[in-house]
């Protein structure tokens, strides 16, 4: 499959190794938002989150929880944002699902 982040997955592509199990692979992410800005995802291909059944979904959440205390902890972060861009029209610009783990700082200036 001609699938950008399978490659990764499969370290066809290099990639900044944040995190990887069985179920997922973590990395930072390459237009990174704030520094520590990290993808996660799924190593099983999904186009959408929506696609993903609910062990999937969970399997998924379960590492992402894992992932962002890591993240959280290793940069001394008092908070980050978590969210998927699911479809086109929402932003997304990858399709295989993936979650943004994206760190956030006083002053970063987004406010949100
Ligand atoms: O997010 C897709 C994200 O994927 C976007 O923030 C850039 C990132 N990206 C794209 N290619 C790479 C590579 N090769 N390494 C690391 N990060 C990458 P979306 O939610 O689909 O807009």
């Amino acid at each position: 499959m001609d699938c950008l982040f399978c490659k990764i997955v499969a370290g066809e592509i290099p990639s900044h190794k944040v995190y990887e199990d069985e179920n997922v692979y973590a990395f930072l992410d390459i237009y990174p938002c704030a520094e520590g800005h990290t993808i996660v995802l799924p190593k099983k291909h999904f186009e959408k989150f929506t696609d993903m059944g609910e062990e999937d979904a969970a399997t998924l959440f379960a590492s992402v929880n894992k992932i962002a205390k890591i993240v959280g902890d290793t940069l001394e972060l008092e908070g980050m944002n978590i969210g998927i861009n699911n479809g086109e029209i929402a932003g997304q610009t990858v399709a295989h699902v993936h979650v943004h783990i994206i760190p956030r700082r006083a002053g970063d200036g987004e406010g949100n």
